[in-house]
């Protein structure tokens, strides 16, 4: 592929990792980037500000189940290549309500593969031969470990929520249309995401914000469960080294090799907390912590074995969880207008994915 300045269509790009990538793309490459997001209670232009304005960025509200209106901005725009992150992305709210999982993570990444299909058999020479449909896909679909092993791209799926089903599901509909039709696919399977614009509903910064409002930090059962997190620019960046250098037809494990028990992360956020910001009665914001009904289904263990695109693509995470987590609490500390911006819309305060 010509890497030196390429159309990518970007969907889900106001979402935490869709806008860490565009603002990656915009400021560090010359490529052209269409965004499509239907801007969800998770979508929030006021993370792309910082770009909304360079002449190499354009925005369209769409919601990616519209085969029309996906259509005539494939035509119009004429890219190069589609990196697809539109989900549904949060585990709690899948198990509440399942639907729109389905309607997004399946029904829309079907629309997109088939719109995308018809596109690309319409191209010619060069164009047809280098285009990519890159999907992002999560560590979830292999299910969960026990103490000790790791996933590989082997690895067979075993989803077990709602999300995780949808996106595997999503997985198996891109894997279909290279086998059958020939689409140059591009799969990756990540492992936890942190960092800055991340909607305060995921843990980390649910986390910062319940310790800074006083307010009781939830741990779900015994804060034993390990997942293993990823600097969110760090994915940005494996996202299109893979785009630009991956083989069609395969599939590319990321992870940070930052294995973690929840509890040994809320611990680091609160002492990180005592120092940054203590509090006027010299408590620890560790007392804050309170043990509650557990997720159910909740998967124990996620560990990625990135060796592949560490070896093939030469990709290496920059930041350590230390520097990474310190860099993510100074932010939301100097961003509290983006939490109060993106949280005044439909923003549900209660614990989710408790039903029975
Ligand atoms: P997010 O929830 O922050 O953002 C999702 C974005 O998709 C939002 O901007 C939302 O408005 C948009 N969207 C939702 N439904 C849409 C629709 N029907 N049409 C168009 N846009 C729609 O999610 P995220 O954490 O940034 O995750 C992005 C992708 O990466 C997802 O596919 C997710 O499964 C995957 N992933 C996430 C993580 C993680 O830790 N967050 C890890 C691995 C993989
Ligand atoms: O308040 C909380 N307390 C708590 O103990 C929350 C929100 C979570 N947890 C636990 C559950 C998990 O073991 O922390 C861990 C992380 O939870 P989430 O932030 O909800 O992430 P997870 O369920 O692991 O899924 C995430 O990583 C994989 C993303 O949401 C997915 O989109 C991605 O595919």
């Amino acid at each position: 592929m010509n890497k030196s300045s390429i159309k990518i269509v970007v969907t889900g790009g106001a979402g935490f990792i869709g806008s860490a990538l565009i603002r990656m793309i915009i400021n560090n490459t010359e490529h052209k980037v269409l965004n499509i997001d239907k801007l969800t209670y998770a979508g929030h232009l006021e993370s792309l500000e910082s770009v909304a304005d360079s002449n190499r960025y354009q925005f369209e509200e769409v919601d990616i189940c519209n085969a029309e209106k996906i259509k005539r901005i494939f035509n119009e725009f004429g890219p190069n290549a589609i990196m697809h992150l539109a989900a549904e992305s949060h585990v709690d709210r899948s198990i509440d309500g399942s639907a729109e999982f389905i309607k997004t993570n399946i029904n829309g990444t079907h629309t997109l593969l088939e719109e995308a299909r018809q596109y690309w058999q319409g191209l010619k020479g060069d164009r047809k031969e280098n285009f990519r449909f890159l999907h992002v896909s999560t560590d979830e679909v292999y299910g969960e470990l026990g103490d000790t092993g790791f996933f590989t791209e082997e690895t067979p799926y075993d989803p077990r929520s709602p999300y995780s089903s949808s996106k595997a599901s999503s997985d198996h509909l891109v894997r279909a249309w290279h086998h059958t039709y020939g689409l140059p696919v591009l799969i990756t399977n990540c492992s936890n995401n942190y960092g800055p614009y991340q909607f305060p509903e995921k843990l980390i910064p649910v986390v910062i914000l319940k310790a800074l409002q006083g307010e009781k930090i939830p741990v779900y059962g015994t804060g034993e469960n390990v997942r293993d997190w990823l600097y969110v620019d760090d994915h940005a960046r494996a996202l299109l080294k893979v785009v630009e250098e991956g083989t069609p037809g395969e599939t590319y494990n990321i992870g940070g090799h930052n294995e973690k028990q929840n509890i040994e992360v809320v611990h680091t956020i609160c002492d990180t907390l005592n120092e940054l910001v203590p509090k006027e009665d010299g408590e620890t914001y560790r007392n804050q912590i309170s043990f509650v009904t557990d997720r159910p289904g909740h998967d124990f263990r996620y560990a990625i074995d990135a060796s592949k695109i560490e070896k093939e693509l030469g990709w290496i995470p920059d930041e350590t969880f230390k520097t990474g987590i310190n860099a993510t609490i100074k932010w939301y500390l100097d961003n509290m207008d983006w939490v109060e911006a993106v949280t005044d819309k439909n923003y549900n305060l209660e614990r989710l994915g408790i039903k029975a």
